[in-house]
């Protein structure tokens, strides 16, 4: 390989990726909001320093890395890994539906669409186990939601996510997928492994410094989307990994857990998503 992967390559990457997002437009916080927000913010920063008698040492560490936080990119990955899950608990609580999850800072709108059953966009020699992933698409009365779309990415067997890691096509591993008339679909893809986020930046070297581990289970990520009703935005996690119960980004709910069966060639998931009317 003649480029690695590196923390600042993927982490501006992930800043790109947001400042270019339709996320951002027309964007306004009333200025109550921000009053509130921002003061609360900083007057719990400040008990901080008062309960912990925070040094001057101390605070210089704070600011050197916060300043490598900017420099690495990594404001996307430090915001979803550790506050994102909190944002997203308050936006779906009043769901019904299915329960959902981050969208963490790989995600990217427009993939290639194709009809259910199809076969997720791969290498030649993509390695790993193969995924058979099906299931239906319903809303919260149980009527099945006709040509409901399911866009799905995830890293592959490095734990490399593509547009974000170097030598890898730009669409491997992504996917939109519609699904047939009864809410039908079925996707083959790979299984993800374990991923670790980037350790040669600044997370990593929150995270060394405090001795924490830097990984998440090995997830799928997804967003199931259908006329009239709420987005979902959800991952998917595999039974039995170390990670389940640790997650760096705090990501996982036992609704979200698949139950994979082996079949021939890999192994097959049953999934039904259930989504809110708007
Ligand atoms: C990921 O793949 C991810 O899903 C999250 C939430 C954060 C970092 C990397
Ligand atoms: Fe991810």
């Amino acid at each position: 390989m003649t480029t690695e992967a590196s923390a600042a390559a993927s982490g501006s990457a992930a800043t790109d990726s947001f400042r270019s997002s339709k996320k951002l437009a027309a964007l306004e916080v009333p200025q109550e909001r921000v009053s509130s927000l921002a003061g609360k913010l900083i007057k719990a920063a400040n008990d901080i320093v008062l309960e912990e008698r925070v040094t001057y040492d101390e605070f210089n560490a704070l600011k050197a890395w916060l300043i490598k936080v900017g420099d690495d990119g990594e404001w996307p990955l430090f915001l979803d890994v550790w506050l994102e899950h909190s944002v997203e608990d308050v936006a779906t609580d009043h769901r019904e539906g299915n329960k959902g999850s981050i969208e963490g800072p790989y995600y990217i709108p427009d993939s290639p669409e194709q009809k259910s059953p199809a076969a997720i966009e791969m290498r030649e020699d993509e390695q790993g186990t193969p995924l058979l992933f099906q299931g239906q698409v319903r809303s919260t009365d149980g009527s099945p939601l006709s040509n409901a779309k399911i866009e799905l990415w995830h890293a592959d067997e490095e734990g490399f996510y593509s547009q974000f890691a170097p030598n890898i096509p730009d669409w491997n591993l992504r996917g939109s997928f519609i699904a047939d008339e009864e809410g039908n679909f079925q996707i083959s893809t790979m299984q993800p492994a374990p991923y670790q986020i980037p350790t040669d930046g600044a997370c990593g070297q929150l995270i060394a410094a405090a001795g924490w581990h830097a990984w998440r289970p090995a997830h799928l990520h997804l967003k199931v989307s259908a006329p009239s009703h709420e987005l979902l935005t959800a991952q998917l996690y595999f039974p039995g990994d170390p990670h389940n119960d640790d997650d760096i980004a705090s990501a996982v709910k036992p609704e979200l857990i698949l139950d994979p069966k082996p079949v021939e060639d890999g192994v097959q998931v049953d999934y039904d998503f259930v989504l809110d009317p708007t």
